[in-house]
């Protein structure tokens, strides 16, 4: 393969214009059929294709937010095409011009429904272009764009082509509003490129909020500089006795900010008021008999509470959740609310009353796992449903009061519960979750008493207590992730299991490409390997 530098490329004889023919007998065509999370509509234009080469430019509307995901597109392209793909502003006067990829912002792109994100790209022979309402339409363009060039873009090096794009149109909005993946770095710590990696995942299938369950009985993953040995200590140990670690305050900014270029928002957990074992063990006055216990690094869950009736206990939350609100630009903090086996229901509705009261002062939206929902009711708060049947009467009494619910299934969303009897990673005690049993099911109408109004949307969480290394992440989430980001994404209409299956086969050489592990589910027609 050549490894030629982008100056020299430039000086490539400029390839031929490709005949026109069947769209999809050389896969060109195909690919337009192929996105994933499956677009509203699709109208392939068969036999036209635009042809991306060296003469290409990118143009997007006069704004600074349109020219920034016009360089992101350009960075996803320049690696294996070689191409320079200059990046400028286009005048409003000005139409698309040809030998183009032009991103638009244009109000009237797409019916302009909640919740946001539509875009309309249309492929010609003269060239591409993305309109949007927003900038975020833009970037949930470019990425089908990406998904219509070959397999060889994915590439880091510079790849031969011809980088041809299939003619046609795509209209697309996404369902839901929240389309998250939730990363449990307490069990075990993953450091900050290992964060931004996933991002990067999330980002190709339109999923837009990292859920981070920073605390947990066996780590305490955030600097506090108001409670300092929460990190220094509380930090300092993982499940099996490894060294655990921690973000410093500029880390988390730094995964905040890569996340928001992104189109992500981080939602920080804090989870209270059980599963605090490493709070604990750092400050022995917020335990219950203010003796600090001992480091846990097992994996037994529901044993650890902070002291409900001490004003301690009620500072500490004060202050972290403070912090962590003025390091957070999104709306939510999540404040668990899960297992907390060591109070009853008194106690548990006191603190986590006083708990989602302070979120509110902080200006920020409660989230909390639904155990939460027999405490009072505060103006938008959102339950994680983890459950593993399809009716939970707090919920439902909840969502009456205006709750509004992000789905969670255990047994359908839970990235660490095995594929198989024979997947050796991972937990089964929601259910063996094969990659149909992660698709098939409607998330709007899936629990009882719960409107697909109060869906606010879908999240698969990634809970750590055996997954160690980025491989063992990735094998868990690919190919389950990218089904839980076409629920959360695509119209009911738009998307079946028997089409799916074969659109997400062809990704796969996409996540080969990209060095992306995934479990090669039997389910799967993947093709044979490069
Ligand atoms: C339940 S789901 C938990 C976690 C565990 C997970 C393991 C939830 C809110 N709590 O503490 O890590 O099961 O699958």
């Amino acid at each position: 393969m050549s490894s030629a530098p982008l100056e020299q490329s430039r000086t490539h004889p400029p390839v031929p214009r490709p005949r026109t023919g069947s769209p999809a007998a050389d896969g060109v065509g195909s690919r337009l059929t192929e996105v994933v999370p499956a677009p509203v509509s699709t109208r392939p234009n068969p036999g036209v294709r635009y042809l991306l080469t060296a003469d290409t430019a990118i143009r997007t509307s006069d704004d600074p937010a349109a020219l920034a995901v016009g360089e992101q597109l350009a960075d996803l392209l320049r690696p294996a095409t070689g191409h320079p793909l200059p990046v400028t502003p286009l005048t409003a006067a000005e139409t698309p011009p040809a030998d183009t990829v032009t991103l638009l912002l244009d109000a009237t792109a797409v019916a302009a429904e909640e919740p946001e994100g539509g875009y309309r790209l249309d492929v010609t022979t003269e060239h591409v272009v993305v309109r949007a309402a927003t900038a975020d339409g833009l970037f949930y363009g470019v990425q089908t764009l990406r998904q219509l060039l070959p397999v060889a873009i994915e590439s880091a090096t510079v790849q031969p082509g011809p980088w041809e794009v299939p003619g046609g149109q795509i209209l697309d909005a996404p369902r839901f509003a929240y389309r998250g993946a939730m990363l449990d770095v307490s069990r075990h710590f993953f450091e900050v490129p290992d964060v931004l990696r996933l991002v990067d995942q999330l980002a190709r299938y339109k999923l837009n909020h990292l859920h981070l369950h920073l605390t947990d009985d066996q780590g305490w993953r955030i600097a506090i500089d108001s409670w300092p040995r929460l990190a220094e200590i509380g930090g300092a140990t993982e499940v099996d006795g490894g060294t655990g670690g921690y973000y410093t305050q500029a880390d988390y900014q730094t995964i905040v900010e890569y996340a928001a270029a992104r189109r992500i928002t981080v939602v920080p957990e804090i989870d209270l008021p059980g599963h605090t074992n490493a709070a604990l063990s750092a400050y022995g006055e917020l335990a219950p008999d203010g003796v600090a216990p001992a480091p846990y690094t097992g994996t037994e869950v529901g044993f650890s509470s902070v002291a409900v009736t001490s004003e301690r206990t009620y500072d500490f939350v004060d202050d972290v959740l403070g912090e962590l609100a003025a390091l957070t630009p999104g709306p939510y903090l999540h404040v668990g609310g899960d297992e907390a086996f060591k109070l009853d229901a008194t106690a548990y509705s006191t603190v986590m009353n006083r708990v989602q009261r302070i979120v509110v002062a902080k200006n920020k939206t409660v989230v909390g796992w639904h155990q939460l929902a027999p405490a009072e009711h505060v103006p938008g708060r959102v339950l994680q449903y983890w459950g593993t049947t399809t009716s939970d009467q707090n919920v439902a009494a909840a969502v009456r009061q205006g709750a509004r619910v992000i789905m969670s299934p255990g047994n359908r969303t839970y990235l660490d519960m095995k594929y198989t009897d024979a997947t050796t990673l991972g937990q089964d005690w929601a259910g063996l979750i094969d990659v149909r049993t992660a698709y098939d099911w409607d998330p709007g109408t899936y629990l009882d008493g719960v409107p697909a109004e109060s869906v606010l949307g879908v999240e698969a969480p990634l809970w750590t207590e055996t997954i160690r290394t980025v491989a063992d992440i990735e094998f868990m989430t690919y190919p389950r992730l990218v089904a839980i980001a076409e629920l959360a994404w695509s119209p009911t209409a738009a998307r079946d299991w028997t089409s799916f299956r074969l659109r997400l086969a062809a990704h796969s050489p996409r996540w080969t490409r990209a060095n992306i592990n995934f479990h090669p589910s039997p389910e799967i027609p993947w093709p044979p390997t490069e």
